[in-house]
């Protein structure tokens, strides 16, 4: 039987793991590779219940290195490449500029030029963002909204979006771009803010953590279900021509709706004190401080509004998010319940 073929980079991270997920459901072969560390950690695969799946062979490989990706196309005989990897954190982009640019920007030109000397039939798919509207010129933000990135992240990004462009455009390589917006689940990253609320509020309802620091509660963001995002990027793939697509919910809301509606999956009601840096909420029962606002979370330049519109997405590829953001957040908050239980424990 002849089986479509996946390499992921980036597999240990949160789109990674559904993504792997989605692709072996659908009978693919998936490469998942992961960059070699002291601990390498696939807590994210493990609970999805794919890691030891027999279709997933995971592979060692960094994506700074052009020789090692060159390798690693001539050894894995794949039809489709999902770019998965990135330093992701837009707050540690304004510390680490240049290992950011290394790796979100000259990782996915390293992925072409081995797909243009290795196979040039091989589909490639670059995980664009958000982030590269910035200081946005429009609302909804769509295909067509001008750039304006706001970090070392978002321009990062922003070279591996158009180079995947321009390798399309030179030498027909089959290269989709999608502009995602924030999409979070369970398995996000507790350094993002929603996973960092979700899980503060399971600890202090569990009575295991007493204060949530938090920095600009005014920030919007558009959050979708990372599950329903990676049907998208295959989607991409699939398509009859190479192309640019957001996806998105078209929905938006503050950081602090969020803190709101996570506390209310929790039980507690909070109210809301001071402005700014002298924000605080305290439990609207007792009175007792549970989130402050500290300015160290501030970022030296902010993305202040996001909104997307997936209206080509659904057009051209059929896909529409169906989760809402309380479902979102109802689920986050259960998992960090539940994992937080009996003291926590594990990597998550
Ligand atoms: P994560 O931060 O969860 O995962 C990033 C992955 O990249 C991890 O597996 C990480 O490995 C890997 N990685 C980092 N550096 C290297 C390297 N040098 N070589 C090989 N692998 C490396 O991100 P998400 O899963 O949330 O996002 C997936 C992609 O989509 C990223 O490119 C992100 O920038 C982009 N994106 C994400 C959005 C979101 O809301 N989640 C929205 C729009 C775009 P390790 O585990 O070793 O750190
Ligand atoms: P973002 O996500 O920067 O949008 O990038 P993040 O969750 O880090 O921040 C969202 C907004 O929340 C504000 N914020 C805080 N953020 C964090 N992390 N921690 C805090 O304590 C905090 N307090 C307030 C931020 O300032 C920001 O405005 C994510 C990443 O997944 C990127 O890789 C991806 O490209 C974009 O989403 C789309």
């Amino acid at each position: 039987m002849a089986y479509n073929t996946a390499l992921i980079t980036g597999i240990t991270g949160q789109d990674g793991a559904y993504l792997a997920g989605l692709l072996l459901e659908k009978g693919y072969k998936v490469f998942g590779a992961y960059r070699r560390t002291s601990s390498v950690n696939f807590w994210r695969l493990e609970e999805l219940g794919v890691a030891g799946h027999p279709n997933l062979q995971l592979v060692e490989y960094d994506l700074t290195d052009l020789g090692a990706t060159i390798r690693l196309l001539q050894t894995a005989n794949v039809t489709e490449i999902y770019n998965l990897a990135a330093q992701s954190f837009v707050g540690v982009s304004f510390d680490q500029p240049q290992t950011t640019a290394q790796i979100t920007a000259l990782g996915p030109l390293n992925l072409l030029e081995a797909i243009r000397i290795v196979n040039p039939q091989i589909r490639f798919y670059q995980a664009s963002t958000s982030e590269m509207f910035g200081k946005v010129q429009a609302i909804p933000q769509s295909e067509t909204t001008p750039f304006h990135p706001r970090s070392p992240y978002g321009v990062a990004k922003l070279y591996g979006h158009w180079i995947t462009i321009n390798y399309r455009e030179s030498y027909g390589i089959f290269g989709a771009s999608g502009i995602l917006f924030n999409h979070e689940s369970p398995l996000r990253g507790r350094e993002f803010v929603t996973r960092k609320i979700t899980d503060a509020a399971a600890r202090i309802k569990l009575g295991t953590l007493d204060v949530l620091e938090l920095g600009n509660l005014n920030a919007k963001r558009d959050w979708g279900f990372a599950g329903e995002y990676v049907e998208g990027m295959w989607r991409m793939l699939q398509a009859p021509e190479p192309d640019t697509f957001v996806l998105a919910t078209g929905r938006t809301e503050t950081v602090r709706d969020f803190v709101i509606m996570a506390f209310k999956a929790v039980g507690i009601t909070l109210q809301w004190k001071g402005k700014d840096e002298q924000e605080i909420a305290e439990d609207a029962s007792t009175g007792k401080l549970l989130v402050r606002v500290n300015p160290k979370f501030y970022r030296p330049a902010e993305v202040d509004l996001l909104i997307g519109s997936p209206a080509k997405a659904k057009e051209i590829l059929g896909w529409e998010p169906k989760t809402t953001l309380e479902q979102l957040c109802q689920m986050m908050v259960e998992a960090d319940l539940r994992r937080n239980t009996n003291g926590g424990g594990g990597s998550f």
